[in-house]
């Protein structure tokens, strides 16, 4: 199902290369002294111009042989060529299901037969993910036919179909530094670039050339999707500003694999996504971005078990239910879970697993005092025999009336990597889409492009990164309403606001 969505406004001009839309941006000032609070609604006229021609993009992942590189490339595939395959449970259509944009919808309104809901993707002219070419690098030489039995993810018959394309596909060398991931990631280490940090940061971006060149795309995103680093220190002069940062990698100081990359994919003026946890983006890696106009996003695919977390804690607190304990378990079997069994590594994971709920916490004084939150508690386990399928549970204590506890326990097994893969295409399309979407607030000379921290991404990351001082959203409504509607604002449609007044009146 694919739908043609033309405006009928005055507010709306097409034109051959682009959409003009006209918008009111209605926020509100508020001001409180004490318990008096004064509310000043705003409105603010502003264009949004969105390129029309949508660009054959390049996709370079960091760990294109791990379990995500190998699905995602696959899943592709396989949607690409329309393959089927038989399991015992019947007869299996390749899809994109669990990707916002190609698996939801979005509501436009009411018409005579009710209510239109078309698919997110058609919204604005978007790259479709069978169109994505794939590169990338890994420290595993392994190529990605063998790669992708090594991951153990999708059925067999389908890996017979797929291996013939899959095992052309070879990763490039990588940056591989052993002590930022675990001890126990070394015997995969086969594929490493040598020499001098800078050395390395300069391949990889000849790579990033070589692969537009001899591919054709129009541009290229690159995306982490490595093993999870340890975290690194903020250090005043190595990684602290951009021109420190840019000096230690000449100098061979401390820089982690995955900031080597980052820096490499700005200078190349890629924009560059973090699927892990460790906090690649140093301030200088921030600051370099925004000199460059190169955007940046991350951290950390919020899959499953979080982005639970992030609509349940949602529901609770907005309905005006206390979570006082919140206890996260899992174990998995994949190299992932096999790198995050090393204590560094997983304390990564456990900080950006751990504070997903804090938004929706600080939104509700009424429930708790000012530094009040629940406990929190994050735990996995590596249980080799498993596989990548995860197994999650959870138990989520609220206080209810007059003392009354309420006792949440989920338990959810799937593959891991088949619940990335899907978000790993919708953060590169968006960060595509977004890079061809300009804004004017009225009485300004000049169209500006989104702030070089994505954060319009926050919707797929565990732990969003935002511009230094704005708000971080966890709460997963709030995240899907504000791409939603901002992707309605660039076609002068207003916020999605499920009013519905013209059904409410006499
Ligand atoms: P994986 O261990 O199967 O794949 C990671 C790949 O990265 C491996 O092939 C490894 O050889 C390679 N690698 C390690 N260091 C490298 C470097 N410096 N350069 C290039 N390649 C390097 O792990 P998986 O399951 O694919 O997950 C990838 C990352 O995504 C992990 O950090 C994980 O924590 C993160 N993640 C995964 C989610 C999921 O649902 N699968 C959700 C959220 C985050
Ligand atoms: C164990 O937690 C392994 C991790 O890489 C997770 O699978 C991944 O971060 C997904 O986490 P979540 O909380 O979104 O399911």
């Amino acid at each position: 199902m694919s739908v043609n969505i033309h405006i009928n406004s005055p507010n709306v001009k097409y034109t051959d290369t682009h959409i003009f839309a006209k918008y009111s941006y209605e926020s509100t000032s508020v001001q409180q002294d004490g318990s008096n609070i004064t509310v000043t609604p705003r409105s603010t006229e502003m264009t949004f111009r969105t390129e029309r021609r949508v660009p054959r993009l390049g996709v370079m992942l960091v760990g294109w042989g791990g379990n995500n590189g190998t699905t995602v490339t696959a899943a592709v595939l396989a949607n690409k060529l329309g393959l089927t395959w038989r399991t015992k449970n019947g007869e299996k259509k390749a899809n994109y299901y669990g990707s916002l944009l190609q698996s939801s919808t979005v509501c436009l309104g009411s018409g005579l037969e009710g209510e239109v809901n078309v698919p997110f993707r058609d919204l604005l002219p978007m790259v479709h993910p069978n169109n994505i070419v794939f590169d990338g690098w890994d420290i595993s030489s392994m190529d990605l036919g063998r790669a992708m039995e090594r991951a153990q993810v999708l059925d067999w018959s389908l890996q017979e179909q797929l291996r013939p394309y899959m095992t052309c596909l070879k990763p490039r060398p990588s940056i591989y530094i052993p002590e930022f991931i675990a001890a126990n990631q070394e015997s995969r280490a086969d594929n490493v670039l040598t020499g001098t940090l800078a050395e390395q940061v300069e391949q990889v971006r000849a790579d990033i050339r070589n692969f537009r060149q001899s591919s054709g795309v129009d541009k290229v995103i690159v995306l982490w999707t490595a093993n999870t680093e340890r975290f690194c220190d903020i250090v005043p002069g190595v990684n602290d500003t951009a021109k420190n940062l840019l000096a230690a990698i000449q100098a061979g100081a401390e820089v982690s694999p995955s900031t080597l990359f980052a820096v490499a994919s700005i200078l190349e003026g890629c924009a560059y996504i973090n699927g892990s946890p460790q906090n690649t983006f140093v301030p200088g890696a921030v600051e370099l971005a925004m000199q460059r106009g190169v955007f940046i996003g991350g951290d950390d695919f919020k899959s499953g078990q979080t982005k639970i977390k992030s609509v349940l804690v949602d529901f609770l607190v907005s309905a005006g239910i206390k979570p006082t304990s919140i206890v996260s378990y899992n174990h998995l079997g994949n190299n992932d879970g096999k790198n995050l069994s090393a204590p560094q590594q997983f304390r990564s994971k456990e900080i950006s697993k751990s504070n997903v709920v804090d938004d929706m916490v600080q939104s509700n004084p009424i429930l708790y005092k000012p530094g009040e939150k629940p406990d929190h508690c994050v735990v996995i386990k590596y249980v080799p025999y498993v596989g990548d399928s995860k197994r999650a549970m959870d138990e989520y204590t609220s206080e209810i009336m007059m003392g009354g506890l309420n006792t949440i326990a989920l338990h959810n097994t799937c593959e891991d990597s088949l619940l990335a893969s899907p978000i790993i295409l919708d953060l590169v399309i968006l960060t595509e889409l977004c890079q061809r979407v300009r804004v004017k607030p009225e009485g300004e000379e000049d169209f500006q492009s989104f702030h070089s921290v994505l954060a319009l991404l926050s919707f797929l990351c565990k732990a969003p990164l935002v511009p230094s001082g704005t708000p971080v959203v966890n709460a997963y409504f709030r995240q899907r309403a504000c791409i939603e509607n901002i992707m309605r604002a660039c076609l002068g449609l207003p916020a999605q606001n499920h009013m519905m007044l013209e059904h409410k009146l006499q």
